[in-house]
């Protein structure tokens, strides 16, 4: 595996993962995925690194699959099955992370490209970035969980015309359309990214990861149902150092000072 498909870096609380094949707009190939794969567990495992910061070198956030290299592969392969061992588990430990993901679009978002842009908690965008659902312009289908994001993020109508007409929308219209929070000027992009992410790294942490879990199963559930989730991971966030720092620190009128337990 090349060690330089993704870039990490950790500072004050903060894990940076960049995805690192500029040339490609950082088309997934099997070291960028492993790379990602990495990463993640690198940024879970370290408990100091209380946020995620994921970005991209070059022009490009993520092309979606590496066309040419998937094209260089002789004989039939099991798309299904590289989906299942190498995709998901991305998308997978993205959401069930337990800490914040802050996505830093910097500029086209693309096919899978797009839907791990869309698995980060929080979606924020330069104003020249785009996001394409590429897939039926070669023939495939929304994979890595556009067809489960997107009509939760858009609704319907605009899921359906988003991955039918394969169109590359703006970030403005992916601002409108309520993909993405925020978008800033293109230089002013990762600044904003990382202050977010510090910000994010001062925070509760074990409750950000229990809101994740109790959103996780939203969509699934009836009210009845998701007021009892609501209620269990109350109760664990009740129990948390944090919760009686922030008590305290109410009380006392100072800024809590939250250690992430
Ligand atoms: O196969 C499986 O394992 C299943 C998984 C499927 C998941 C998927 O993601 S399927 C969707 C794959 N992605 C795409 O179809 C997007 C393909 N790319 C594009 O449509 C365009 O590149 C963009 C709209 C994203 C950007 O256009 P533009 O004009 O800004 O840039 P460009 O000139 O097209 O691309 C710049 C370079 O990146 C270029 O290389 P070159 O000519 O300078 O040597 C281009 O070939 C390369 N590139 C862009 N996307 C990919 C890519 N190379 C390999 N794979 C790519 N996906």
């Amino acid at each position: 595996m090349s060690e330089s498909a993704v870039l990490y870096a950790a500072e004050g609380g903060v894990a940076t993962l960049t995805m690192n094949r500029p040339e490609v707009l950082n088309a997934l190939n099997n070291d960028l995925l492993a790379g990602l794969s990495a990463g993640l567990a690198r940024a879970k495992a370290d408990d100091t690194v209380r946020a995620v910061l994921l970005t991209g070198a070059g022009r490009g956030f993520c092309a979606g699959a590496d066309l040419a290299a998937n094209a260089g592969i002789p004989g039939p392969r099991d798309v299904s099955q590289g989906l299942r061992e190498r995709y998901h588990p991305i998308i997978l430990a993205m959401r069930q992370f337990p800490k914040p993901i802050v996505g830093a679009v910097n500029g086209v978002a693309a096919g899978a490209g797009m839907s791990i842009a869309l698995a980060c908690d929080i979606v924020l965008a330069g104003e020249s970035a785009s996001f394409l659902q590429a897939f039926t312009r070669i023939g495939l289908v929304p994979d890595c969980g556009s067809t489960w994001f997107l009509p939760r993020m858009v609704g319907d109508v605009r899921a359906r015309a988003l991955v039918m007409l394969a169109d590359k929308i703006s970030a403005a219209d992916a601002l409108q359309y309520g993909l993405v929070w925020k978008v800033y000027a293109d230089d002013k992009l990762l600044p904003e990214a990382l202050a977010t992410a510090q910000k994010m790294a001062q925070m509760p942490t074990r409750a950000y990861d229990l809101i994740k879990q109790g959103l996780a199963v939203s969509s699934g559930n009836g009210l009845g149902d998701q007021l009892e989730v609501e209620a269990l991971l109350q109760g664990l966030a009740m129990a948390t150092e944090d919760h009686k720092e922030g008590v305290t620190a109410f009380l006392q009128k100072r800024p809590a000072q939250f250690k992430g337990r």
